[in-house]
């Protein structure tokens, strides 16, 4: 199925053959079961047994009826004598740095039921640990699977892959966990993929290759340097790091705004390079594009979606002009407060690591770089009054080779958690005034909870909305006010750290496992909502506890259940 593109001018990245017919499968599937019997995403992840033209004449040839179904008994005789399972692609590799109870694992975690949880999740990062397999390094053209070098942890459940900024989380536990070379090797893979694609991918799939993440490889860099004072691995990383800052801020990804006194700023937005359904959902987004008549607005829709999952936050009526509507979703014409948080963090970050190895040039540039940005923020996204850096929404007709004159009324006044995220920073969380009325402001924005801070304060069903909340979310805000020094700010970190612990812990006692996101309702109880089934493993909410773990501790006198 190709779409022309006789509206929709922006960039296409052409699909592979593989990714076509596994969707195509996934389609026919779908006709064949007629319902949602199975995870979309199943299909894609298969891989062929012959090569790709005799599974084509294969598929090609299957009896159909007029609806294009083929027998259940024909399907399932293809799927066996053409295709692989997904799992032939990953095999378990035992961590090379895993130690049962590393020495000196969380000194400050006392309580003795609490210590022997923290152990267990430490221990479920060998759960997680992967390494490519020798076929799809043989025959990389029989995969959906990128190959990487290095061992990697996926998420877990339908995550059966490397994510983008999954990966960062992830790095944060292994860190705690003090398996050093295990993390190193996670960023190696993603800067090779900085080398490949000229940015880090949604995840390490042929049909990820259209769209990025939420950019934190050099948040992952600074981290492993600070514990391991690697320079060698700064080396590798800051040209892969300036080759993908340019990616951000350039071409489709850079808009530039003028200011109501004549000053212009470049800030970034998201923009997948697809304006098709993508295929991990590709029967789904087909049904979601059906409500619209017209195949220009379906191309729109997709690239929104495809957008949308490269926020990270797929999906949120955040991203919606109809909050009831996801065929409204807008996310190209949205100048986000928190990508615009990550990209800074890179600048800054950019210029911390051209000092180490001493690049002064590029220490000196990213610097300027990083200035003009926290300005460009303060003008654009900052309001004084409520406390918060909100979204800012261009004009739907918005072209992005205009200059695109500020107008305060077009700031998203809704709150959402990423309205904090610039907390995270360093550049901000200094800034102890500053610091207090974000803290006053989030305490009363309504969005903290029994169970930790909630990513919207609307109910709508959408994975990143309210009651959800999620745990990179909780890391960065409560990390960004126990930076600030401020008592005040630390006291409240705390108070949610403890909130979040103590719904992990519950949960865990409850369900046996680690969960991708909670319920922050109700203390103990996972989150629901979206595309697909909850999901377990689960690589950041633990990489979250263990962080969470290590700063505030956990002593005998405090009770790890829900109050
Ligand atoms: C297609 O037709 C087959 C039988 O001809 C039927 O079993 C199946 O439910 C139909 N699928 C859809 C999606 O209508
Ligand atoms: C982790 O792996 C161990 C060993 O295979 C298994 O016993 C345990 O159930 C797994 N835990 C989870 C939460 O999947
Ligand atoms: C960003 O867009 C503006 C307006 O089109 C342009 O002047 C500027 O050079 C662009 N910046 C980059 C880095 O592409
Ligand atoms: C915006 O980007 C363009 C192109 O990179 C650059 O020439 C200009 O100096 C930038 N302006 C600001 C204020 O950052
Ligand atoms: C928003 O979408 C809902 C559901 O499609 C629809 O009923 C409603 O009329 C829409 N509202 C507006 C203002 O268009
Ligand atoms: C966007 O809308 C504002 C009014 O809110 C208008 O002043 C401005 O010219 C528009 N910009 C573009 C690029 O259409
Ligand atoms: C959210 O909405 C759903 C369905 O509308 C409802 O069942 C659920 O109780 C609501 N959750 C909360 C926390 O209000
Ligand atoms: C699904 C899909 O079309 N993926 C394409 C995206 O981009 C890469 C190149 O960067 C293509 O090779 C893929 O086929």
């Amino acid at each position: 199925m190709v779409l022309t593109s006789a509206c929709d001018h922006g960039p296409v990245v052409p699909t592979t053959p593989l990714v076509i017919i596994l969707q195509t499968v996934q389609q026919t599937a779908l006709q064949t079961f007629g319902t949602f019997k199975f995870d979309p995403k199943f299909y894609v992840d298969l891989s062929l047994k012959y090569d790709l033209p005799t599974v084509e004449k294969a598929f090609n040839g299957l009896p159909r009826t007029k609806n294009g179904s083929v027998s259940v008994s024909d399907l399932n005789g293809f799927l066996n004598k053409y295709l692989n399972g997904a799992n032939v692609d990953l095999e378990y590799v035992e961590p090379v740095d895993f130690v049962v109870d590393p020495e000196g694992f969380l000194p400050n975690v006392a309580h003795p039921g609490v210590r022997s949880w923290a152990l267990e999740v430490h221990s479920l990062w060998k759960n997680l640990s992967r390494k490519v397999s020798g076929r799809v390094l043989k025959n990389p053209e029989l995969h959906t699977l990128l190959p990487l070098k290095y061992p990697v942890i996926i998420p877990g459940s339908r995550f059966q892959e490397v994510y983008y900024w999954d990966s960062y989380w992830v790095i944060r536990g292994l860190l705690v966990s003090k398996m050093y070379e295990t993390a190193k090797g996670i960023v190696l893979n993603l800067i090779d993929l900085i080398d490949t694609y000229g940015y880090v991918l949604n995840g390490a799939r042929a049909y990820y290759t259209n769209r990025s993440q939420p950019p934190l490889l050099s948040s992952m860099v600074i981290e492993v340097y600070k514990r391991t004072n690697d320079v060698d691995l700064v080396k590798k990383a800051l040209p892969a790091l300036i080759k993908e800052h340019k990616f951000w801020n350039s071409g489709i990804h850079n808009v530039t705004i003028e200011d109501c006194h004549g000053a212009i700023h470049n800030l970034s937005r998201y923009y997948a390079m697809w304006n098709q359904p993508r295929p991990e959902s590709f029967t789904i987004d087909i049904e979601t594009a059906n409500k619209l008549k017209d195949d220009c607005e379906k191309e729109r829709l997709y690239r929104e979606l495809a957008s949308t999952a490269e926020t990270g936050w797929d999906f949120s009526t955040r991203w919606m002009k109809n909050t009831s509507d996801l065929t409204t979703l807008s996310t190209t014409t949205i100048l986000p407060v928190d990508l615009n948080a990550y990209i800074l963090k890179m600048e800054l970050d950019i210029s911390f690591l051209a000092n180490v190895v001493g690049d002064n040039n590029h220490a000196l540039e990213f610097a300027k770089a990083s200035e003009l940005r926290k300005k460009a923020m303060n003008i654009v996204f900052w309001d004084e009054n409520k406390g918060q850096w909100f979204d800012y929404w261009l004009n739907a007709s918005f072209n992005h080779k205009d200059v695109y004159k500020f107008d305060a009324s077009h700031q998203n006044q809704d709150i959402f958690a990423s309205n904090f995220i610039p907390l995270w920073l360093q550049l901000f969380n200094t800034d102890k005034t500053l610091v207090n009325k974000v803290a006053q402001s989030l305490e009363s924005s309504g969005l903290v909870h029994a169970a930790g801070i909630a990513t919207s304060l609307r109910n709508s069903s959408e994975q990143w909305d309210f009651p959800n909340g999620w745990a990179p979310i909780q890391h960065m805000i409560v990390e960004g006010l126990v930076k600030s020094g401020s008592k005040e700010a630390r006291s409240l970190a705390k108070e949610i750290a403890i909130k979040w612990i103590r719904t992990n812990y519950v949960a865990y006692k409850k369900s046996k496992a680690m969960h991708e996101k909670y319920d922050v309702s109700k203390c103990g109880e996972f989150g629901g909502g979206g595309e697909y089934v909850p999901q377990t493993g689960f690589g950041w909410s633990n990489g979250v506890v263990l962080a969470f773990l290590e700063e505030f501790g956990w002593a005998e006198d405090l009770s790890p259940y829900c109050q």
